[in-house]
């Protein structure tokens, strides 16, 4: 029986480390969730800053963008959304598929909320360029 027990182990190891990678390859999880658009939306430029609204949540909830740079919102879901920033509805209604977009000027960490939903919230900080 012990002369069966490292070759298990050498073989569990395997299995894990494929499964590893198989995890860092991604596939199930959209590239939003990083807060990074993937180029899928022609209107959303691949590598722009992007917050995704979708199962009632920002996400990411949390994204640095420096002074200047276009943020981009994208409602994904039926549910109406507004995009506010420190209290302030910026954006009126979105709509599945709407996109709206910002520009933040001064650097500083603002509230992302949304009207319709108190559980909604992201922090954007902005870095000086
Ligand atoms: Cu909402």
């Amino acid at each position: 029986m012990h002369r069966f027990t490292r070759p298990v182990l050498v073989a569990t190891l395997a299995v894990a480390a494929a499964l590893a990678l198989a995890a860092c390859g991604g596939g199930s999880s959209s590239s939003s969730d990083k807060g990074v658009a993937d180029g899928s939306d022609s209107r959303i430029p691949a590598g722009a800053p992007l917050i995704d609204q979708d199962k009632l949540q920002f996400n990411p909830s949390q994204l640095t963008v420096k002074v200047g740079e276009t943020v981009y919102f994208k409602n994904s879901e039926t549910a109406l959304h507004t995009v506010d920033i420190d209290g302030k509805n910026v954006s009126g209604n979105m709509k599945k598929n709407d996109v709206f977009t910002w520009v933040f000027q001064q650097p500083g960490s603002y509230k992302i909320t949304c009207d319709y939903h108190p559980q909604m919230k992201a922090t954007v900080t902005v870095t000086g360029s």
